[in-house]
């Protein structure tokens, strides 16, 4: 029977309880997205910070669990059949989650609406929006085509979102992991500085979802985990 020594991140990032859902992760708004839905469903786990620079995301230890090099990722040692279960890229954390525990993934034709707006985030919203704040706030270099065309998709994402949120308080119906997928998107419009060229004002029902989502105790308190400073 497999135990957490047995996998080689431990060595670098070692669990302190072994028998809970080890979190290894840094709070963008893809790592946020874990420590979220785990407050959010009240399971027990243990955050590792894992900083972005090589020597960590690209460190042997950690792609040793993900080969993808990029946070989130988790260990659950208690995963199906009672065995450890290794787990990263983000939407299937939180697909992950929300089936072990039978929360917040929507059941029958919800569980596709859900699914439907989690694909919408990881295959669009995500990397339109982070391509946007590299162009627009983080390269050394000002590429006009480039802002300009990712402005232009932001706009045109945001109508879909503010469209869906008409007359709805959260995107699938009840609040789900779409949810969690979606707002720390939305919201990392305000660290890339951005929400003037986007035209933030013209999308009020995305703007009020924003607010509603933070004003989630759980959201607060994931959003911050692990502790970019610890
Ligand atoms: N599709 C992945 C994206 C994860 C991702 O882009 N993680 C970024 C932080 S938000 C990262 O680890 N960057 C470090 C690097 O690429 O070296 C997911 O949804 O989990």
């Amino acid at each position: 029977m497999a135990t957490l020594d047995d996998f080689p991140i431990t060595r670098k990032w070692p669990p302190q309880d072994a028998g809970v859902i080890q979190l290894y992760s840094f709070p963008t708004p893809n790592g946020v997205k874990a420590a979220i839905a785990l407050e959010e469903l009240g399971l027990p786990y243990e955050p590792h910070l894992v900083k972005l620079g090589d020597e960590f995301v690209k460190s042997p230890e950690f792609v040793s669990l993900n080969p993808n090099g990029k946070i989130p990722a988790m260990i659950d040692p208690d995963g199906p059949g009672g065995q450890p279960i290794e787990l990263w890229e983000s939407h299937t954390i939180l697909t992950y989650l929300a089936e072990k525990t039978g929360r917040l993934g929507g059941e029958g034709a919800a569980r596709w609406e859900v699914q439907k707006w989690l694909a919408w985030q990881v295959a669009g919203l995500g990397p339109m929006f982070g391509q946007l704040g590299h162009f627009v706030k983080l390269a050394d270099e000002q590429v006009p085509y480039a802002q300009e065309r990712y402005i232009a998709e932001a706009r045109r994402l945001l109508g879909v979102i503010d469209g869906q949120l008409q007359g709805r308080d959260w995107v699938a119906g009840d609040f789900s992991i779409a949810d969690i997928a979606i707002a720390p998107w939305l919201n990392a419009l305000e660290f890339y500085e951005v929400k003037d060229d986007v035209g933030w004002r013209d999308f009020p029902n995305a703007a009020a979802y924003v607010e509603r989502f933070y004003d989630r105790p759980a959201a607060r308190k994931g959003s911050r985990i692990p502790d970019p400073d610890g």
